[in-house]
């Protein structure tokens, strides 16, 4: 609960075991976290008893994809503050005070995990990655008239239910270039949008998506093709 609001926080989660008890209990922890949901994407190791030998929501999604698991958590939301994160302990739950403190003024809160200071040791956020996200958060900054934006990977982000309802039914990216769409239609929700800098710690486990560079070039490839393709259809839709 955050100043009578109820908050939900949402986890998607493929082969986690490593880390997910840990990053349930670190939010639950925080004291401000009314449920914990985290959505099972076909795991095939322990996550699914890691889930379940905690106070938290499971949710399984078949159809495989990062973006699918968030969208079937998003959908399932309920809370007036719903936070995404990742249970691979790159994330630290005491950020979650950081967007709250901002959701007092702003409806949405994206997360950038690229600011120098609070990139950790041994994090995966080399020169590359990060100067990949920025360029092409800019990109989505100057086409889509966005604030200030510096990161288009991060899962850390803060919405209100009201500006997630108004889009949600419309989110169809289920591979991992989820988050531009997300961003695109949060920015076109809501005059209210803003980033922050969050930290970014090494992770436990597995890398499923950027930990290869060569899979990250072609994530970046496909985000600036989505973005450009949403840029045009969106001059048809005025
Ligand atoms: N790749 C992938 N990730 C999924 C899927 N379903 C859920 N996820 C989760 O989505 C999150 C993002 O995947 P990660 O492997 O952490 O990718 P990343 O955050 O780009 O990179 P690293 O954290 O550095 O490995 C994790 O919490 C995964 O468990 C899926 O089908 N594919
Ligand atoms: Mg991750």
């Amino acid at each position: 609960m955050w100043k009578q609001q109820t908050v939900q926080v949402i986890f998607p989660a493929f082969n986690e075991e490593e880390g997910i008890r840990r990053a349930i209990t670190d939010f639950y922890d925080t004291g401000f976290v009314d449920e914990v949901i985290v959505v099972d994407n076909n795991s095939t190791d322990g996550t699914r008893e890691g889930i379940l030998a905690t106070g938290a929501t499971y949710l399984f999604e078949q159809q495989p994809g990062y973006g699918a698991a968030l969208i079937r958590g998003l959908r399932a939301a309920t809370a007036d503050i719903i936070v995404t994160c990742e249970p691979d302990g790159t994330f630290s739950a005491r950020d979650l005070i950081k967007l709250l403190i901002y959701s007092d003024d702003y409806e949405v809160v994206f997360g950038t995990r690229t600011s120098k200071a609070a990139i950790w040791s041994g994090a995966n956020m080399g020169w590359m990655l990060r100067m990949g996200n920025v360029a092409v958060a800019k990109l989505l900054e100057y086409l889509f008239n966005g604030p200030c934006l510096t990161d288009v990977g991060c899962t850390m982000k803060l919405i209100r239910r009201n500006v997630l309802e108004s889009f949600v039914q419309q989110l169809s990216v289920t591979g991992s270039h989820f988050q531009p769409q997300f961003m695109i239609m949060s920015i076109r929700a809501s005059q209210k949008v803003i980033e922050i800098p969050v930290e970014y710690l090494p992770r436990t486990g597995v890398s499923k998506i950027t930990g290869k560079l060569g899979k990250a070039i072609r994530l970046g490839m496909t985000m600036i093709l989505f973005i450009l393709k949403t840029r045009v259809q969106t001059l048809f839709q005025r």
